[in-house]
């Protein structure tokens, strides 16, 4: 899972990318202006369970790798701004994370001179759907010579579906918006579409607004949605208490009224967004968490471990994670006869722990 943190100039996007991947502030003046990728591992109660469970065998967490990115500037759809270059690795991206400021500095002017989140979010969307609309047009006008010379392998039905996007790009509506059918959506999906990408909302707040969320996200609830994600975050505090030792870090977050960590909180929603779930495998030398769309079949699952698994697959062995943590361990379990045998199409569960039976 690839998530890149977009946002104008000096809003707290490193800021939010140091939190979410654990780095530590680079020495001054070194900050490098190109995309910045790092992992994080997804923390994870269950499979620390797992691990303590099954001793001797090493825990392997999920990860995901977010991408930071320069600064947009406004007008960086049209290529205009610096940022315009920027678009190209976030369209790979499976979602993006919009930096909103709301922390008061006078020492850090806002470029666009004053602070309001609503219009930044704004003019980051505008950004991104004329960054969209001329990807769009630029492929309906190919097709379309392409017909006109008489071209008879050229696909109409992308043809219909880019002319549709590029009408709702215009009327300024996110392709996140529109009911594509799985067949358009296949289509489309090659464009990259940033405006068809969820999108998290991230406002970030000062320290001395922590307990104000509620209100500060007031204005905004509007334009969360089903793939649209709103959460404010004090960045800069969270990631200093982060950097502390654990026990530490929970004393400061506990007097600041933090019920989460922020980085938790941010996959958190993350996932939520893009519709995934965690299974688990306990294997010979590792116990391991795994991520798959929520609706994902075992075969998905046991591709996901490894092709080998998909292509001689036989049967998967699950238990629910809970059942599995009361039997003590998977040999336990498999003995109290909790183990269910599932066929390739068995739709993967939230927890599950899987076990592949595969031929070679
Ligand atoms: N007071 C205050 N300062 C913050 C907060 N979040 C970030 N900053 C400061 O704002 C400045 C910019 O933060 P960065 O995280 O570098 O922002 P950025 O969006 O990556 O900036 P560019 O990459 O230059 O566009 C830094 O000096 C941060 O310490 C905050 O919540 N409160
Ligand atoms: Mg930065």
């Amino acid at each position: 899972m690839l998530l890149g943190i977009v946002g104008l100039p000096r809003v707290g996007k490193s800021t939010v990318f140091r939190l979410a991947t654990g780095q530590a502030e680079p020495a001054a003046a070194t900050a490098p202006p190109e995309l910045t990728q790092a992992v994080a591992r997804i923390p994870d109660p269950r499979l620390d369970r797992l691990a303590r469970m099954h001793p001797g065998k090493k825990a392997v967490p999920a990860t995901v790798t977010y991408v930071d990115s320069p600064a947009l500037q406004p007008g960086a759809g049209k290529g205009e701004g610096v940022g315009g270059a920027s678009f190209t690795p976030l369209r790979q991206a499976d979602a993006l994370i919009h930096v909103v400021r709301a922390f008061v500095d006078p020492r850090i002017p806002h470029v666009e001179g004053s602070l309001d989140p609503s219009r930044d979010i704004g003019l980051l969307n505008t950004e991104f759907l004329l960054a969209d609309l001329e990807v769009a047009e630029k492929r309906v006008v190919r097709i379309e010579e392409a017909l006109r010379k008489g071209r008879k392998d050229q696909n109409v039905r992308e043809l219909e579906t880019l002319r549709t996007s590029a009408e709702a790009l215009q009327a300024a509506r996110p392709l996140r918006d529109l009911d594509f059918s799985p067949e358009q959506g296949r289509l489309l999906r090659g464009f990259q579409f940033l405006t068809a990408k969820p999108l998290l909302l991230l406002v970030n707040i000062g320290e001395e607004d922590l307990g104000k969320e509620d209100s500060i996200l007031g204005a905004l609830r509007p334009l969360a949605g089903p793939r649209v994600a709103l959460l404010a975050l004090a960045a800069k505090t969270e990631a200093e208490i982060a950097r502390l030792d654990p026990k530490d870090a929970a004393i400061f977050r506990r007097e600041m009224g933090i019920a989460e960590p922020g980085a938790e909180r941010l996959l958190r929603l993350s996932y939520g967004l893009l519709g995934l779930l965690t299974f688990f495998t306990v294997g010979e030398d590792e116990v391991r968490a795994w991520t798959l769309r929520r609706g994902g079949s075992a075969l998905e699952a046991a591709s996901t471990i490894h092709t080998d698994f998909a292509r001689g697959f036989i049967k998967a062995e699950v238990v629910p994670f809970a059942a599995l943590a009361e039997a003590g361990s998977l040999a336990a379990a498999r003995k109290k006869g909790v183990l269910r045998l599932e066929g390739k199409d068995y739709p993967v569960a939230e927890g599950d722990v899987i076990t592949i039976r595969f031929s070679v």
